[in-house]
This record gives C-alpha cells, sequence and structure tokens, in this order.
C-alpha cells in the first residue's frame, strides 16, 4: 500500500505563529494511519521506522530556526528498540508517546536512550482512557509537552466542568514546566474558550489540516500576514 507522509500546524494562538508541525502518515486513498497499522502488522516497527525517517527528512530541512518537529513514535518499535532516530539536532525534535504505551523494560530502554540523545517528549492524547497523570511522577521520564486530547477540546467552550479542568491541567503543568497543545481544535469558540484559559498552543482542523510536506514552507512564507 502506498503511504505518505502529512504535516500539521501545531500553533502559538497568543502569538499567532506556528511553533511547529506535526507529522502524521496516511494511506494514498486517505487510509488512517491506524488503518495502515492494521494493514502492516507483523512488520509494524519497520512501517514505524520508515514514517520518521521520511518525516524526519521531509520536514526538518524546511522548518523555521525556532519551530519543532513532532513526530509519533509506535509502542512497538519502542519495544524493538535499536537506532530509531538517525543523527538529526534533537531540539528539533518532539517525540509523541500514546498514552497508551505500555513501559516495559525494553520500552524504558529506548526512551531513556533518545532522552540521553535530548530528544523531548510529549504525552499525547492526555485525558483519555486511563490516565496518564502518574506519568508525569517519574524521575527518568519528564516530558516537556502534553497534548491535551480533542474528547476533551471538543467540549471546553460548552461545559464549565471540561473548562475547570483544562484549566486545572493548565497550571499543574506550569508548576511542572511543561507545556500544553490542545488538539482537535475546530471551531473558532473553542479557539475563544482555549485563550481565555490561557492555553497557548494549540492544532486542529480550525488552525490547519494535516496536509502535504509543502505546507511547511507555505505557511512559513505566511506567517505574519496570516489569520486564521
Ligand atoms: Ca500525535
Amino acid at each position: 500500500m502506498l503511504k505518505k507522509i502529512r504535516f500539521q500546524p501545531i500553533k502559538d494562538i497568543f502569538m499567532d505563529n506556528y511553533i511547529g508541525f506535526e507529522s502524521t502518515v496516511c494511506g494514498e486513498n486517505g487510509e488512517s494511519a491506524s488503518q495502515l497499522f492494521d494493514f502492516f502488522v507483523g512488520e509494524l516497527a519497520s512501517f514505524d521506522q520508515w514514517a520518521i525517517r521520511e518525516s524526519l527528512n521531509r520536514g526538518l530541512p524546511f522548518l523555521k530556526s525556532d519551530q519543532k518537529l513532532f513526530i509519533n513514535i509506535h509502542s512497538e518499535t519502542l519495544e524493538h528498540g535499536g537506532d530509531l532516530i538517525p543523527d538529526v539536532d534533537p531540539n528539533k525534535v518532539i517525540i509523541e508517546l500514546s498514552e497508551v504505551t505500555e513501559i516495559t523494560s525494553s520500552v524504558r530502554h529506548s526512551l531513556q536512550n533518545l532522552s540521553n540523545r535530548g530528544f523531548q517528549f510529549a504525552i499525547d492524547d492526555f485525558g483519555v482512557r486511563c490516565s496518564n497523570i502518574n506519568r508525569l511522577t517519574l524521575d527518568w521520564f519528564k516530558p516537556s509537552w502534553i497534548k491535551l486530547d480533542r474528547t476533551i477540546i471538543e467540549h471546553v467552550d460548552i461545559n464549565p466542568r471540561v473548562e475547570t479542568i483544562v484549566k486545572y491541567t493548565l497550571d499543574m503543568c506550569a508548576e511542572l514546566g511543561i507545556e500544553v497543545v490542545a488538539e482537535g481544535v475546530e471551531t473558532h469558540n473553542q479557539l475563544l474558550k482555549l485563550m481565555q484559559i490561557g492555553v497557548r498552543f494549540a492544532q486542529g482542523y480550525y488552525l490547519g489540516r494535516p496536509e502535504d510536506p509543502r505546507i511547511i514552507t507555505n505557511l512559513n512564507r505566511l506567517q505574519g500576514t496570516h489569520t486564521c
């Protein structure tokens, strides 16, 4: 199956600029990453390694100096170990870990290797399924980012209880030195509410869909004149 790399912008909604891009993989007919993972079962680690290398090759050369590339690593790839990420500037790369990644001894070994090389981590899909708050307590693993799941953000402007959860998650992360990205922003009202709460970073269809790698150059050319 043919597969393609897509990049979705992540925005500083206070400064109205792009702080980076998340790479995702999809099939040529729009198959999602999880559908591709099902298709490549049995050779997941090598498929994921292809996606990682392709993301770095297609993304890193086109970033501005202060932008980051957010990449996803599948748990099976971490379990597989080895040389997961080639020799690139670790300051430019944030590694997203799914909330459901099980921390086995092999996964821990891979994460520590990547951490020793200077890569930063984001906990992806934060707040969905089982809570990951205990992951913020580990001595050997200190994520620099969390990405608040879309299932929380979709109610942030209509449910005061969700607003409270986001507000206190933001406060907790500020004390821990962790940046927060709101995922799945799809409406203007969600964006306004997030700004009101004080969430600085966001991504979602309202701010930009995952698109061809040329989006990085195109958006950076527009930066400064772009309004959402
Ligand atoms: Ca992700």
